[in-house]
């Protein structure tokens, strides 16, 4: 097969976020523009002559024809072999897998993750390294230089590859696997856990439901809950992936799956309630009337992972990153393991899972994974979740009351305002930055400010520094904001606050969250002049 070389020139801002390129479904129908970021990837990726390449994506619109791109582009780039997932389909974990088992040079992940999707929505491209996980930044910034030189991409004529049938093709020297996207995944996780005691549990009456936004877990989540776990039929709702997820948007937070939030707070409710995001690698868990934090989740899933068969005493180390509440320290404390505080994304945890440095790492945002991948994992929580109440045959709530009552309670929000002018945004980080010397001492109410900066993270495996990683308030009484900008959006720009305000284990464990946090959520409108620079009185969303 004859190599094509097609001429191009760069585009503006083709450089990876928080987790990949994002943009409008519009910029990546441009002519060449996802050819050009593929191709500098291609050109910066570590890889052997005849490597493997895995590329799926969570199935939403425009995501076939990047992926029949991308294979001609993979042939006429002397890769050996590319596994891609039937129907184009593999969730961001299940590729993770899928990479490390096949030993691939690296994989490209097809998703905008939580973000709508559709013609008038987003797309997105991540790149994956032979670890299983995210480019680290050493890699996204040669990527993006690359980005800015390209003059030209590599393909090679041939016919679409029929996605949807199982089974090997050619294109010249590239041989393509269409695989099942979900037997390896659904074997990890059986691996992982005691569906022995889950199963047991299920047939004793634990129910459940799990929410898949017609996103990318319904398959996966119908063979391991339903198939392999034996919960009833109908326990998956919206279990069908959609190219526009049904017109909604696949965030699995309290707004986005408010229909589950409500059924767990009514007298209808099953035992938990889960979802997951567009890619499948975020956790909603709602117990019966308990909604709990993907912060506190994270601390109270390191303090009882051991009841799990394949972490069973095998705690190296948490990880969590800036914005996560302190839940998980008082655990890493208690359980004498280290913690370690990263910037925000998951590539910020490669490095410390490859070491063996830590077992679990968890974010903010709904994000909870371990060392069986290099990605977050959505499933893999529910799970973990399901094989600790059966484990320990507990309900979520006593859970979470028992947790406190041990560890102290560690009340916790998340305030977006999203779609807010870039220039404005820019301004208030800027003035906050620039007030930062000025605050130590300096009181808000009843709140002193004790340390103020900027968060900088260096890479205790390589030494690489991140700077400007998100401003810190951090208050005498233990309290503390955080404040940063979104790298995921495409639109404007959207600020994100992060109040947190811990109560010891003597203390009120059992109040609402707002009214615990109403003196830092005053504070921060005051220090960084929310209302003056955005126009906005309230956040668009509430985490
Ligand atoms: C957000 C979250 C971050 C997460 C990232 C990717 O980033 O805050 O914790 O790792 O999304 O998640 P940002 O820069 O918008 O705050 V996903 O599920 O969108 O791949
Ligand atoms: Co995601």
């Amino acid at each position: 097969t004859q190599i094509l070389t097609v001429p191009t020139r760069p585009f503006e801002g083709q450089a990876p976020g928080t987790s990949g390129l994002r943009k409008k479904v519009k910029v990546f129908q441009q002519p060449n523009y996802a050819e050009n970021f593929i191709q500098s990837v291609f050109d910066v990726a570590e890889r052997e002559p005849g490597a493997i390449l895995v590329i799926g994506g969570d199935g939403r619109f425009h995501n076939r024809t990047v992926i029949q791109q991308a294979i001609r582009m993979a042939a006429a780039n002397g890769y050996g072999r590319v596994l891609v997932g039937q129907g184009g389909i593999l969730s961001t974990p299940a590729a993770s897998h899928v990479i490390r088992k096949n030993k691939a040079s690296g994989g490209l992940v097809l998703s905008a993750s939580h973000n709508p999707g559709g013609p008038e929505e987003d797309f997105g491209i991540k790149y994956n390294i032979a670890n299983g996980g995210p480019a680290p930044e050493a890699v996204t910034r040669a990527i993006h230089a690359r980005t800015q030189e390209i003059d030209r991409w590599l393909t090679v004529e041939a016919e679409d590859v029929d996605l949807d049938t199982p089974g090997e093709t050619r294109i010249g020297e590239l041989i393509v696997a269409v695989i099942d996207p979900v037997a390896d995944y659904a074997d990890l996780m059986e691996e992982l856990f005691d569906f022995a005691a889950i199963r047991k549990a299920v047939a004793g009456g634990l129910t459940m439901r799990f929410d898949a936004m017609n996103a990318v877990t319904g398959p996966y989540a119908v063979e391991i809950l339903e198939n392999r776990l034996g919960f009833a039929k109908g326990t998956v709702v919206n279990g069908t992936p959609l190219e526009d997820f049904g017109g909604h948007h696949p965030d699995p937070n309290l707004i986005h799956a408010k229909d589950l939030y409500d059924l767990m707070m009514s007298e209808n409710s099953p035992d938990i309630g889960a979802a997951s995001d567009g890619d499948g690698d975020r956790n909603l868990i709602i117990g019966r009337g308990r909604f709990i934090t993907p912060s506190d989740s994270l601390a109270m899933l390191a303090a009882n992972m051991g009841g799990a068969p394949a972490y069973k005493g095998r705690l190296a180390g948490i990880a969590r990153s800036m914005p996560t509440s302190a839940a998980a320290d008082r655990v890493a404390e208690a359980l004498g393991v280290p913690c370690f505080e990263t910037p925000t994304g998951w590539k910020f945890f490669g490095n410390l899972l490859d070491a063996g440095k830590v077992t679990i790492c968890g974010e903010e945002s709904a994000g909870t994974g371990s060392d069986h991948v290099r990605e977050k994992d959505g499933l893999w929580a529910v799970l973990l979740w399901l094989n600790v109440l059966a484990a320990r045959g507990i309900s979520v709530d006593q859970l979470a009351r028992e947790h406190w009552a041990r560890f102290g309670r560690n009340y916790y929000a998340r305030h977006d305002y999203e779609g807010i002018d870039k220039a404005a945004a820019d301004v208030l980080m800027a003035g906050l930055t620039d007030g930062l010397p000025a605050l130590p001492g300096k009181s808000f109410g009843r709140l002193t400010v004790r340390v103020a900066d900027s968060f900088s993270y260096t890479d205790p495996v390589d030494g690489s520094v991140s700077e400007n990683q998100g401003i810190r308030i951090l208050f005498e009484d233990g309290s503390r904001i955080v404040f940063r900008l979104s790298g995921t959006g495409t639109q404007g720009a959207t600020l994100r606050v992060y109040l947190e305000r811990y109560e010891s284990a003597g203390g009120l464990l059992d109040e609402e969250t707002g009214a615990m946090l109403a003196e830092q959520i005053a504070a921060a409108d005051e220090i960084a002049g929310i209302r003056r620079h955005t126009g906005r009185t309230a956040p668009d969303v509430i985490t």
